[in-house]
């Protein structure tokens, strides 16, 4: 592990034409050896989709609803971000020695970056979507209190990056449609955000049938109010606020930021909205992926 030095925002790298924080460029070369075992799952998200919602939810699903099992380490502990690396705090790669099966697994990469073995595994697979403009907003929030990101700039700025793609991560847009083709293919869970708060039992259920861990509706209970935003962020094992402070700084703007569907209208101005819309509708056009951004 290397050491906290001053970690100064870095611009991104792109690694097949995909642009991404140096240190997780880095760690991709090491992510080529991963062995996927046929009792992974693996949560897939493009960035600020809900991935630390469905995470907590999993574990407490695989903990049988034991609340205090799943107090046993921050989260990105207990579910290894496959491709995470940054000074002072564990690598992925090293979190998931310690990990024993069955393995709970995070990327946000791309398909064309997610290591081969697992979908020559056909390991099965949970995908998290929200809509773009809420993402946008919460990415953006992120960026600024997550400094291992460049600097966002102004929000009109980070916006037309977003909607090119220039972001860590690529193409919000290409991420969401390529996972909603492997569906087809691929043992794939695809939820929506905005489901998830909506009716967040059923959406529980879901994942507990594709998991084949049915639960008692007592339990099922717990884990809803467990994982409702509140209590998620009151939490030091799911808030991130045990990361140390030169890599996120919670007084920038707390990673449990709202949690809310939205908010997109607090930030965008009716020109940006307009715009983002028509751009939208082109990248989006022929598929039958929906989302919902009228709240
Ligand atoms: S990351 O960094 O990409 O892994 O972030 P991710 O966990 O995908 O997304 C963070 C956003 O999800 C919100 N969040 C929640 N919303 C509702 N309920 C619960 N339990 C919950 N937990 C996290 C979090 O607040 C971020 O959204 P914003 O809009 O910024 O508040």
């Amino acid at each position: 592990m290397e050491l906290i030095q001053d970690s100064p925002r870095m611009p991104l790298v792109s690694v097949k034409g995909v642009p991404l924080l140096k240190y997780f460029a880095e760690a991709l070369e090491q992510l080529k050896d991963f062995q996927a075992w046929p009792d992974d799952v693996l949560i897939s998200t493009y960035p600020k989709s809900g991935t630390t919602w469905v995470s907590e939810i999993l574990d407490m699903i695989y903990q049988g609803g034991d609340v205090e099992k799943c107090q046993r380490a921050p989260i990105f502990l207990r579910v290894p971000f496959l491709e995470f690396k940054a000074p002072g705090i564990p690598s992925g790669i090293e979190t998931l020695k310690e990990i024993p099966p069955p393995r709970l697994l995070k990327t946000h990469l791309p398909l064309s970056l997610v290591p081969h073995s697992l979908l020559d595994h056909k390991v099965k697979i949970i995908y998290v979507a929200r809509n773009a403009k809420d993402v946008a907003v919460s990415y953006f929030n992120f960026y600024k209190m997550a400094k291992v990101h460049p600097d966002p700039g102004a929000w009109e700025d980070f916006l037309e990056e977003f909607m090119t793609g220039q972001v860590s991560y690529g193409s919000w847009y290409q991420h969401v449609l390529e996972w909603w083709e492997l569906r087809k293919r691929y043992p794939v869970l695809y939820l929506f955000y905005e489901d998830m708060k909506k009716d967040p039992k059923r959406e529980i259920q879901k994942i507990t049938e594709f998991v084949g861990r049915p639960l008692p509706d007592d339990i099922l209970h717990r884990i809803i109010q467990q994982t409702s935003f509140k209590k998620m962020k009151e939490n030091p094992m799911t808030n991130y606020s045990t990361v140390p402070v030169e890599i996120m700084d919670h007084s920038i703007s707390p990673f449990m930021r709202k949690g809310t569907t939205g908010d997109w209208k607090n930030t965008f101005t009716v020109a940006q909205n307009e715009r983002f819309d028509a751009d939208y509708e082109e990248k989006m056009a022929g598929s039958d992926l929906h989302f919902c951004t009228d709240f």
